[in-house]
């Protein structure tokens, strides 16, 4: 017990877990069994882990040939614009209240159904561990071991009509709690959007932890998507509202500025932003490397735009 009994942000600056001690600590509670199982539970974060299952076992599939971010940066820089546009906002983010936390799934589905997302992540099933890289459209990089499930299992229980394409995502809407959703000229809820057959790729993800543990509410608590050969931005967090429609989603981003951000937003080093070139990318913890087609995942993915995408790379960003 006495390892997690500190909040990992009282943690002095040089103790910061390094990706060895995350290893360690992980094969530990792993080997402890039930013991870790417990331990895990609460421990960390000041609000009630909603759901049961940590630390989950690795998934041997998903690893990624890169070190580890540190912890720390993970869950120290993040983009949550809900608390305001710094990187900066772990701390206002603790206010978020994510036990209980009501999940909608609607829309053209023979199961539609408000669940809490504790329930949601029980009928799921078994949680695994996958460790993807993680690209921001504003040319940085982090590699993330994720606990979760594949997105799949939610678009099997929710069983679409057969006319449904497409999965709209949404985030809460509560200005008193998120002070970022204050400011009126941002087109809250956040909104992000999926074909059904992105939805059914094996690597959409949904997250809700991170190293062993359960998600902290900065980045995404209790329930975020992760879809890593896309822009970060395109992994929507704190998710309410699952629905499924024949309507392609207008994404936050895109309905904010529809020439920096497309609906597709796949990574791509050959399409710059309209203000800076994504031919490489700054690696969180240090050093700068090329970007790959796809975020590295093109073995897995390219068939989803293979009838799409012909001569115009742009294409895969709009
Ligand atoms: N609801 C919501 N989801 C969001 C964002 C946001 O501002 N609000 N930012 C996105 C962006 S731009 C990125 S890069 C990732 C960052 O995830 P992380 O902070 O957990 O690293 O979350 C994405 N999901
Ligand atoms: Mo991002």
């Amino acid at each position: 017990m006495l390892i997690r009994n500190r909040k990992s942000w009282e943690v002095p600056e040089n103790e910061a877990t390094p990706h060895s001690t995350y290893l360690n600590r992980r094969a530990l509670l792993q080997n402890a069994g039930l013991a870790g199982i417990g331990l895990m539970m609460g421990s960390r974060h000041s609000i009630a882990a909603p759901v049961s299952g940590f630390p989950p076992v690795r998934n041997p599939k998903y690893i990624v040939q890169r070190p580890l971010t540190s912890e720390k940066d993970a869950t120290t820089y993040t983009n949550f614009y809900e608390f305001g546009s710094s990187k900066n906002i772990w701390q206002k983010a603790k206010k978020l209240q994510t036990d209980p936390w009501l999940v909608t799934i609607d829309g053209l589905v023979d199961y539609p159904m408000e669940i809490d997302a504790a329930d949601l992540v029980k009928k799921l099933g078994g949680m695994e561990e996958r460790v993807y890289r993680h690209r921001c459209v504003e040319a940085w990089s982090m590699t993330i071991p994720w606990g979760g499930f594949p997105l799949s299992k939610l678009v099997k229980l929710a069983s679409p009509k057969p006319e449904a394409r497409y999965l709209r995502m949404e985030t809460f809407f509560n200005p008193d709690i998120a002070s970022g959703q204050k400011q009126s000229w941002y087109p809250w809820p956040y909104v992000e959007g999926l074909t059904i057959d992105e939805a059914k790729n094996e690597l959409a993800f949904l997250a809700v932890g991170l190293y062993g543990e359960a998600l902290p509410n900065q980045n995404g608590a209790p329930l975020r998507l992760v879809v890593p050969w896309k822009y970060g931005f395109k992994s929507i967090k704190s998710i309410t509202r699952f629905t499924f429609t024949n309507e392609q989603p207008v994404s936050f981003w895109e309905n904010l500025s529809p020439k920096e951000y497309g609906f597709w937003a796949n990574v791509s080093p050959w399409v710059p932003h309209p203000r800076w070139s994504q031919s490489r990318e700054r690696v969180l913890g240090g050093g700068s490397v090329e970007t790959q087609l796809y975020n590295g995942y093109e073995a897995e993915v390219s068939y989803l735009y293979k009838n799409r995408y012909t001569d115009d790379k742009r294409a895969l960003f709009y």
